[in-house]
C-alpha cells in the first residue's frame, strides 16, 4: 500500500482510524475528548458521527456499553478487551465481502486482497501455535466443534468429552446441544473429592465405549489440563483427540499453560478469550487431518467466512507473538492467583482449592448465598461475573451454588494483584451483603473510581 493511499481523503476507513490511533500513540497520550452523554468517544470521529447521523439510538446504545465496560470491573472468563487495532479491522469494510471457498478456490470474484488477509491469518495462526495446519473462518466456537463432529463422525457414532456440569461445553456432546442429540455422547466428570478430572477413570470409560472423537477442555477449568494423557487414551482406543482450548488459548500461545498443539489430532478454540482477538473460532490440525476440516468447515458447515473478522483474528495473531502478549498472560495467571487466595483468605470455597490458569470458581455455599443472586447483587455493585454450576451442583442449573470469574479482562487493563485484593474485598462485601442497594452503589461508585486509573481499550 503505497504513501499516496494512506494520504488520500478516501483511504480506507481502517487506515483512517490507524493513522489517527498511530499520532495519538506518537504523543504518548489516550484520547480525551470532553466526556458528553451518549457519544461514542473512542471511534473516528468521521466513523461515530455516520452511526450517530444514521441510528442515533444505536449509536447512544453502542456509547452506554462502552461506558459499561470502562466503568465495571469486568470478570467474565470468557470475556476480554480486543485492541483498538483489532477492534479497527473487525469494523472494517471487510464486512462487505464474500469469499466461499479458500485461497485460489473461490466461489466470488475480486479475492486479491481477501486471499492475502486470510493467508496472513492462517500464517500467523500457524507460527503462534506452531500448528501444520490452521483453518481460520469458523464463525465461533460452537461451529468450530461442530465442524470437528462434520470432519470425523456420523450421526449416531460415540463422542467422549467432560459433562457440562463438571466443567464441560455444551458441544462435546451434552444432552440439550445437537452435539448430544444427534451423536452417541458419553460424558466424564470431576472426582467428588477433589473436583479434578481423574484421568484413570477417563482411560477406563473410553476403553470401555471405544468413542470415535475424544474432548478435552471446557468451560469451568482452573486446572492445568493434561493433554499428553488424553493424547495416549485417544491413541490407545483409535479415536480422533480434539482440544478444545477457547478459554486458554491466550495462555497457550503465551506459553503459560501447555500447549496440545505437539499432541493432539485436532485442537479447536474461539478468538476473543485470552487471545483477545474479536469475536471467532478457528481450528488447528495436523496435516493429515487438514483436508477433512476444511471440508467440514466449508461447504460442509458454514457458507462465507467473516472477513472482518478474519481481518480482527490476523491482528490479534500478530499481537499474540509480541514480548508484551507474554507478559501479559503471565499477569493474568498472577492475577488469578492473587485474586483466589485474597478470596479463599475471606472463607471462599473455590473448587480445586485456587486456580492454575485465568478461571476461578466459587461454590458459595458457605456463604450462604445462592450464585444467581450475588452475580445480580455484584452486579449492581459494578463488578461483573457469571453464576455457575459447581460439580456435583444440588441445585438447578438457572439458580446454582456458585461463580465463575476470570481475570483476562481486567489484566488487559493492567490491573495487578494489588487491585485484585481491593476486588477480593469488595465482592465479600456485597456477598456478605446481597440485599442492601446503598452498599452496592457505594461499592459502584468506588469500583468506577478504581477504573478510571485503568484504561480500557476502545472505551476511552
Ligand atoms: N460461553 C462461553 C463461556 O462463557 O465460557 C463458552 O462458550
Amino acid at each position: 500500500m503505497g504513501k499516496a493511499c494512506l494520504r488520500s481523503p478516501r483511504a480506507p476507513i481502517l487506515l483512517r482510524i490507524s493513522s489517527g490511533l498511530a499520532r495519538h500513540l506518537r504523543a504518548g497520550r489516550r484520547v480525551e475528548a470532553a466526556p458528553k452523554p451518549d457519544t461514542l468517544r473512542r471511534m473516528h470521529p468521521d466513523v461515530a458521527a455516520s452511526l450517530a447521523a444514521t441510528d442515533p439510538l444505536l449509536s447512544s446504545l453502542i456509547a452506554q456499553e462502552e461506558r459499561r465496560q470502562r466503568d465495571k470491573i469486568r470478570l467474565i472468563a470468557s470475556e476480554n478487551y480486543a485492541s483498538e487495532a483489532v477492534l479497527a479491522a473487525t469494523g472494517s469494510v471487510l464486512t462487505n465481502k464474500y469469499s466461499e471457498g479458500y485461497a485460489g478456490k473461490r466461489y466470488y470474484e475480486g479475492q486479491q486482497i481477501v486471499d492475502q488477509i486470510e493467508g496472513l491469518a492462517i500464517s500467523r495462526a500457524k507460527a503462534v501455535f506452531g500448528a501444520e495446519h490452521a483453518n481460520v473462518q469458523p464463525y465461533s466456537g460452537s461451529p468450530a466443534n461442530l465442524a470437528v463432529y462434520f470432519a470425523f463422525l456420523k450421526p449416531g457414532d460415540t463422542v467422549m468429552g467432560m459433562a457440562l456440569p463438571a466443567g464441560g461445553h455444551l458441544t462435546h456432546g451434552w444432552n440439550v446441544s445437537i452435539t448430544g442429540s444427534f451423536f452417541r455422547a458419553v460424558q466424564y466428570g470431576v472426582r467428588k473429592d477433589t473436583h479434578r478430572v481423574d484421568m484413570d477413570e477417563v482411560r477406563d470409560l473410553a476403553r470401555k465405549e471405544r468413542p470415535k472423537v475424544l474432548f478435552a477442555g471446557g468451560t469451568a477449568i482452573p486446572r492445568t489440563i493434561d493433554f499428553p494423557a488424553y493424547a495416549e487414551i485417544a491413541r490407545e482406543v483409535g479415536a480422533v483427540f480434539v482440544a478444545d482450548i477457547a478459554h486458554i488459548a491466550g495462555l497457550v500461545a503465551a506459553g503459560v499453560h501447555p500447549s496440545p498443539v505437539p499432541v493432539a489430532d485436532v485442537v479447536s478454540s474461539t478468538t476473543h478469550k485470552t487471545l483477545r482477538g474479536p469475536r471467532g473460532g478457528m481450528i488447528l490440525c495436523k496435516e493429515a487431518h487438514a483436508k477433512a476440516i476444511d471440508r467440514a468447515v466449508f461447504p460442509g458447515l458454514q457458507g462465507g467466512p467473516h472477513n472482518h473478522q478474519t481481518a480482527g483474528l490476523a491482528v490479534a495473531l500478530a499481537e499474540a507473538q509480541t514480548e508484551a502478549f507474554k507478559v501479559y498472560a503471565a499477569q493474568i495467571v498472577k492475577n488469578a492467583q492473587a485474586l483466589a487466595a485474597a478470596l479463599t483468605a475471606r472463607g471462599f470455597a473455590l473448587i480445586t482449592g485456587g486456580t492454575d490458569n485465568h478461571l476461578i470458581l466459587a461454590d458459595l455455599t458457605p456463604k450462604n448465598v445462592p450464585g444467581k443472586v450475588a452475580a445480580k447483587a455484584l452486579d449492581a455493585a459494578g463488578i461483573v461475573l457469571n453464576y455457575n454450576s459447581i460439580p456435583f451442583d444440588p441445585r438447578k442449573p438457572f439458580d446454582p451454588s456458585g461463580v465463575r470469574l476470570g481475570t483476562a479482562a481486567v489484566t488487559t487493563r493492567g490491573m495487578k494483584e494489588a487491585q485484585m485484593q481491593q476486588v477480593a474485598a469488595w465482592i465479600d462485601e456485597v456477598v456478605q451483603h446481597p440485599a442492601d442497594a446503598a452498599l452496592h452503589a457505594r461499592i459502584a461508585g468506588e469500583v468506577a473510581e478504581l477504573c478510571q486509573g485503568f484504561p480500557a481499550p476502545g472505551c476511552a
